[in-house]
């Protein structure tokens, strides 16, 4: 197939919150990631401070406006803080964005040039569901630590450090009945395809339902789930997401790790919080999964879920919102040769959301 818009890589993610630096130190006590640049009053920035933070291939950047009426602030009032911009290494960006808004996307920011003594930074943006951008950054011309007008930070060696190297996938929630255009939308404008597709039945619990299509890039390294509430008893676990994001956004990140057992037991230390799903949970699972290489009474004290499918198993956890509003978290993702994203464990897993739902009086 003609790819017309290849993707090298996640490159980034940009966070629009309140307060970048908290966020920051947040990012770095709890998950171990390193702050590798910066911009803001002391660089000459006057209105938006960034906090650049990576550990192994895993960018994220939070930017918070410095001033009253800037556009970040609009998004941290309507939406809370969250992921504002998923950004994309592509070998063209001009390119991108010419294909991309040829085929009915809708650009955001036209095909910019930025320069510093490093070189070149090419990039552009179009939009997404919500107020989401999907933002097309080319390094080929540049060679600088994160982008012109940053500093380069010098906080390396974490002691928090955790393991997490990769992104795995990015979840994306939409408005009842949207998610089909927004399947349609990276299908047509990026050339994704259909990589699985849960329906509410297979999705749904005693209370709320969802349905989720997972759309892919054509290397299968950019995963991008979309899921929209379906019809249950009571309020989707997505429509709590919708109400208190005030539209569509980005749900869940999940992060790789090659060794989970650790990555959670470092992060229990740090004290990020774990959704907990009940002991009945691990009373089957060796017969379900059947032979994985793993000490199955540590995943159990550790609150680890396991799935298999025809190719493999996959170990993963969630944590609870990053927030106050119930909108973001993460999950923790080791994948053993399964391409799946724990079918298996939704049952478990939605129940366990749905408790919390309970405790917010939102079910
Ligand atoms: O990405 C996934 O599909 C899994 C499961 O609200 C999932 O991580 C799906 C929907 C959801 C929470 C987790
Ligand atoms: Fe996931």
């Amino acid at each position: 197939m003609n790819d017309f818009c290849p993707i090298k890589r996640f490159d980034h993610l940009e966070f629009y919150v309140g307060n970048a630096r908290q966020a920051a130190q947040f990012y770095s006590k709890f998950f171990g990631f390193n702050n590798i640049a910066y911009r803001g009053l002391e660089t000459g920035s006057r209105e938006i401070a960034s906090y650049v933070m990576q550990q192994g291939d895993i960018c994220f950047v939070f930017s918070a406006a410095l001033l009253p009426e800037h556009p970040i602030l609009q998004s941290v009032y309507k939406h809370g803080d969250g992921v504002a911009i998923i950004a994309l290494e592509v070998p063209d960006a001009v390119s991108a964005y010419k294909e991309t808004t040829k085929r009915g996307a809708v650009g955001a920011i036209e095909p910019t040039e930025e320069e510093d003594g490093y070189g070149v930074l090419r990039y552009a943006a179009i939009h997404c569901y919500g107020d989401m951008l999907i933002k097309f950054v080319e390094r080929n011309d540049y060679s600088g630590v994160f982008a012109p007008n940053f500093i380069p930070q010098h906080h390396s060696n974490n002691s928090n450090f955790t393991g997490l190297h990769t992104i795995d996938h990015v979840v994306g929630n939409v408005e009842l009945g949207a998610m089909d255009k927004w399947v349609q939308f990276f299908a047509d404008t990026m050339g994704f395809s259909l990589l699985v597709h849960f329906d509410d039945q297979a999705i749904s619990t005693e209370y709320s339902a969802l349905m989720s299509k997972v759309m892919q890039d054509s290397t299968g390294k950019i995963k991008l789930p979309i899921n929209e509430p379906a019809q249950g008893k009571r309020k989707s676990q997505i429509e709590e997401y919708l109400e208190y994001n005030n539209g569509p956004g980005v749900q869940h990140i999940a992060c790789a790790t090659n060794n989970i057992i650790e990555t959670v037991s470092k992060l229990r230390k740090n004290d990020v919080e774990f959704l907990q799903v009940p002991k009945t949970y691990y009373e089957n699972l060796e017969k379900r999964v059947k032979n994985i290489n793993e000490p199955i009474e540590q995943l159990q004290e550790l609150g680890i879920l396991v799935d298999r499918d025809e190719d493999g198993y996959l170990l993963q956890i969630f944590t609870q919102p990053v927030q106050d509003r119930p909108t973001l978290f993460f999950e923790i993702i080791e994948r053993h040769g399964a391409q799946g994203f724990g079918e298996g464990n939704f049952k478990s897993l939605f129940e366990a959301i749905e408790r919390e739902q309970a405790l917010r009086g939102n079910l």
